[in-house]
C-alpha cells in the first residue's frame, strides 16, 4: 500500500518537474527577457524596479526607475508604452512617476546592471535623455517631443550590443551623462531593442526604462532638436524591421544622431 502510493507521488513529481522545466525551457527559448536591476550613480548604487517584487512590498520601496509592468517587450511602437515601458494606468497614459532620482555629475559615467540577457535576443542599445520643466517626480512627458540621444551601440565590429558586448561586460551597459549638459533633472530612457523577430513588423522588441537623475555641474548646453515617444519609431524607421539571421556587416541605429553637447 505505501509502495503504491510512494510510486504514485514519485510520478507526481516527476510530472511536475518535467512541466515546470519544459516551462522554463519553452519561456527561455521564445521569450527570455530582462529589465534594469541596478543602477550605480554618483557613487550610489541604487535596486532598480523590481517588476516582480517591488508591487507586493509593503511599504512599497522607493526606487529612482518608474514603473514597469514586467519583463516583456513593447512591440506597437505607436503606444505610450515605448516610452518608459509603463501603459494607461489610473487615467495617466505612460509610466507613472517615480518618487525619488540619483544625483549625478554631467561627464560622469553611469552603469546599468541588466538581468541575464538571452544570446538569441541580438540589437542595440540605446539611451535618451529629457529635461524635466519642472519636480521629476510629478512629471510625465506624454507624447511630447522632448527626447534626446546621449547614447547608442549596435554592431560593433561583428558583435552585438545587446548580447556580445553586454556578456562579455558582467551585463554591466556604461554610458556618459554629456559633460556640458545644463544642471537640472533628466528622466534617462534606456532601451535594449531586440531583433530576433524583427524581419517584419510588429516584430522588433523593444525593452525601454526610465530612470529618473539630478544632474549637477556647470554646463550651459542643451540640446535643440528632440523626439517623442512614441513616435521616434515606426515601422519605416530603418533599423526596426532587420534581419539578423544573414550575416550583417553593419546596422542602422533607429532614432536621431546622438548629441554630445561638445566636450
Ligand atoms: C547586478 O545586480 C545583481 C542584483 O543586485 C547583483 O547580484 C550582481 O552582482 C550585479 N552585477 C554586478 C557585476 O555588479
Ligand atoms: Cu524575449
Amino acid at each position: 500500500m505505501s509502495s503504491v502510493l510512494t510510486n504514485v507521488s514519485f510520478r507526481a513529481m516527476f510530472k511536475l518537474a518535467l512541466a515546470a522545466s519544459l516551462l522554463t525551457a519553452l519561456v527561455s527559448s521564445v521569450h527570455g527577457h530582462g529589465y534594469v536591476q541596478e543602477i550605480k550613480a554618483g557613487g550610489t548604487t541604487y535596486t532598480g524596479y523590481l517588476p516582480y517584487q517591488d508591487p507586493y512590498m509593503n511599504p512599497a520601496p522607493q526606487r529612482i526607475v518608474r514603473k514597469i509592468p514586467g519583463n516583456g517587450p513593447v512591440t506597437d511602437l505607436s503606444l505610450i508604452d515605448v516610452q518608459c515601458n509603463g501603459y494607461t494606468a489610473g487615467g495617466v497614459a505612460g509610466s507613472a512617476p517615480a518618487p525619488i532620482y540619483a544625483t549625478v555629475a554631467a561627464g560622469s559615467q553611469m552603469a546599468l546592471n541588466w538581468t541575464t540577457w538571452p544570446d538569441s535576443h541580438k540589437g542595440p542599445m540605446i539611451t535618451y535623455m529629457a529635461r524635466a520643466p519642472s519636480d521629476i517626480t510629478n512629471w510625465n512627458p506624454g507624447t511630447s517631443a522632448v527626447w534626446f540621444k546621449v547614447a547608442e551601440a549596435g554592431l560593433v565590429n561583428g558583435k552585438w550590443a545587446a548580447t556580445d558586448l553586454l556578456t562579455a561586460s558582467n551585463s554591466i551597459y556604461t554610458f556618459t551623462i554629456p559633460p556640458k549638459l545644463k544642471a537640472g533633472q533628466y528622466i534617462i530612457r534606456h532601451e535594449i531593442i531586440a531583433l530576433h523577430a524583427a524581419t517584419s513588423y510588429p516584430g522588433a522588441q523593444v525593452y525601454p526604462s526610465c530612470i529618473q537623475v539630478q544632474v549637477t555641474g556647470s554646463g550651459t548646453a542643451l540640446p535643440t532638436s528632440f523626439v517623442s515617444f512614441p513616435g521616434a519609431y515606426t515601422a519605416s524607421t530603418p533599423g526596426i524591421v532587420f534581419d539578423v539571421y544573414q550575416g550583417p556587416s553593419t546596422y542602422p541605429i533607429p532614432g536621431p544622431s546622438v548629441w554630445t553637447g561638445g566636450n
